[in-house]
């Protein structure tokens, strides 16, 4: 329990998942640590510089026990984020709404990432239950 959760969503590629992800990060917080709480803010305002927010990013990807990733909106952003954990030997949990988007073969073809295609957001909570060992 308490695990360091690096949640990662789009940010600058579009914010049209931006209250999913809020509501997925909501969750994990009941029992776990979320570094990236700011990727759910539904009022998301840029403020610091791009050099501080890839080198705070990039700390934590460092720190964290896992990635957890809503990966519907693609995003240039969260990819680079998906090499770097791998490259850390971070675990990676991707969702992702089929009939919305036609996931990247570079994730769907490395099986590297835990992959999970789904259709309603109801079926996202017991998969990150069994991800974070909640029973
Ligand atoms: O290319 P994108 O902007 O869509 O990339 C999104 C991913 O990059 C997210 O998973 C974030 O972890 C990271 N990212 C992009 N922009 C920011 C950011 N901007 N702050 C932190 N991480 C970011 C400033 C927002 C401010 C409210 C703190």
């Amino acid at each position: 329990m308490n695990k360091k959760v690096y949640f990662a969503g789009s940010i600058r590629a579009g914010r049209v998942d931006a209250g999913l992800y809020h509501r997925l990060i909501t969750y994990i917080q009941n029992t776990d640590t979320v570094l990236t709480e700011h990727v759910g803010f539904l009022n998301l305002r840029e403020s610091r510089d791009d050099i501080h927010i890839y080198e705070q990013d990039t700390a934590w990807l460092r720190e964290a026990d896992l990635l957890i990733g809503e990966v519907t909106c693609p995003s240039l952003g969260v990819g680079y984020e998906l090499a770097y954990a791998e490259r850390f030997e971070k675990p990676c949990y991707l969702f992702y709404n089929p009939a919305k988007a036609n996931l990247s073969a570079m994730l769907t073809g490395d099986s590297y990432f835990h992959i999970y295609p789904y259709e309603k957001e109801e079926e996202i909570y017991p998969v990150i239950d069994e991800i974070l060992h909640r029973q």
